[in-house]
């Protein structure tokens, strides 16, 4: 029998790391636009693009300049004092998302928190709702990370098993359910509603079309916030800037994280108007991190980029091609697909003695391109933003073959 040796790498994980994860059974040495490469040399295209966090393709050399050109003047002045960076980017992000004013934090959950944070605020201080009694409606099938707020707003019992109490005032409803939202807005108290555009976690899971308006229009007569948490489908990733331009909708609050820094530097930022925003006093709220120079240099070099690059458009003519090409094979295996831009997702139906997604993943590791599956038989292909024609049906063809060979 031949005894697979473990990589040391990963032995060295087993050994001394927390073992909240699960990884695909390769290891990462470098990455170059859309490829990556393993300790062996061996190339993969990538098609997770760190859960949409690499949309500029890995170690993009003008966000690599801006990197290293800051961290050779300042890397964190924390916001005791002020530097010559944060106003500037401030100012940048602001008039790119048209929005009077930005919080910048680090994580995408630091984002969320910081967002329900400003509804709850805004709500007893602008709004009049009574004290602690403000309530925040999530939807089900929700991911917005791992803090005890994230988890207490999941339906997910991966999420929140075991790490209760839960936090008080959130309601989860269905998403995609315009009677649903129309009933839970009748409770005068409730202070938001937060929702992806596009659920990611879930499996990229698209709302009928006139859903995100009827939601935003909802809130607006109610005196309601709209929060949209573009962390994951933000910056270019389904074929616009935003997820909500697919229907001309302005969120009260946009939460922005991942590939706002390029896949380089943790950044995330939560953009609203004053009446929001000035709720929150000096001493009220903040972090260690936030709106460091250094993160804030590297987000500016990584927005232009995505415009400069036109990301979002290529995002969408990609993705088009994308699909036609899932559409194009013929295998029992494949129950559906469904995508926006470059954010798509197989169905996958069981098939040999139990075999599912993930051995799908494993598969199209061994032919040369990385994916990750989601509750257990859907996988997300995401690839950065830069991929272009030729890749795209290079990746498919591999995609096609590996479907094929497990039919
Ligand atoms: C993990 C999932 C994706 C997010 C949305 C906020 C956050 C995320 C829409 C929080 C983070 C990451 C977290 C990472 C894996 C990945 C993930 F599988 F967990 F659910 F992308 F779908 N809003 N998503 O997707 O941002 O604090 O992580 O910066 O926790 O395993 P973060």
């Amino acid at each position: 029998m031949i005894t697979q040796t473990v990589h040391p790498a990963i032995e060295l994980e087993e050994k001394y790391g927390a073992h909240n994860y699960h990884p695909i059974p390769v290891v990462l040495e470098r990455g170059e636009g859309i490829y990556v490469w393993d300790t062996e040399g061996r190339k993969y295209f990538d098609f997770l693009s760190a859960y949409s966090a690499v949309n500029q393709g890995h170690c993009h050399p003008e966000i690599l300049h801006a990197l290293v050109e800051q961290a050779k003047k300042l890397t964190l002045t924390s916001r005791a004092f002020h530097n010559n960076i944060l106003g500037e980017y401030e100012k940048y992000i602001c008039e790119y998302f048209n929005y009077d004013k930005v919080l910048v934090m680090n994580t995408g959950v630091e984002g969320g928190e910081t967002a329900v944070k400003l509804a709850r605020k805004w709500g007893y201080e602008v709004k009049g709702i009574p004290k602690d009694m403000a309530k925040i409606i999530f939807v089900e099938n929700n991911f917005w990370g791992r803090t005890l707020a994230a988890v207490s707003s999941s339906t997910d019992e991966n999420c929140y098993t075991n790490f209760g109490p839960f936090m008080p005032g959130f309601e989860i409803i269905p998403y995609n359910d315009i009677e649903a939202l129309n009933n839970a807005l009748s409770d005068p108290n409730v202070a938001g509603v937060m929702m992806e555009p596009i659920q990611g976690e879930a499996g990229v899971i698209i709302p009928d079309s006139g859903y995100l308006k009827a939601v935003s229009e909802i809130c607006a007569s109610k005196n309601v916030l709209f929060i949209a948490d573009e962390v994951q489908t933000g910056i270019g990733r389904t074929g616009k800037i935003l997820a909500c331009d697919h229907e001309n909708v302005k969120p009260d609050i946009l939460i922005l994280g991942k590939a706002l820094g390029g896949g380089v530097m943790p950044i995330s930022a939560v953009l609203c108007r004053d009446e929001i925003m000035l709720t929150i006093k000096p001493g009220q709220h903040g972090s260690t991190f936030g709106g460091n120079p250094l993160a804030c240099a590297v987000s500016k070099a990584a927005l232009e980029v995505v415009k400069n690059e036109r990301l979002a458009e290529n995002s969408h003519n990609m993705g088009a091609i994308f699909r036609s090409r899932l559409a194009s094979i013929d295998s029992p295996i494949i129950e559906s697909y469904r995508g926006k831009g470059l954010f798509n997702a197989l169905v996958i139906r069981p098939y040999g003695d139990g075999k599912t997604a993930v051995n799908i993943c494993h598969d199209l590791m061994d032919n040369g391109l990385l994916a990750k599956q989601t509750h257990d038989h859907i996988i997300r292909f995401a690839p950065p933003l830069t991929i272009n024609e030729t890749q795209i049906h290079e990746a498919s063809d591999i995609i096609e073959k590996t479907i094929m060979a497990a039919s």
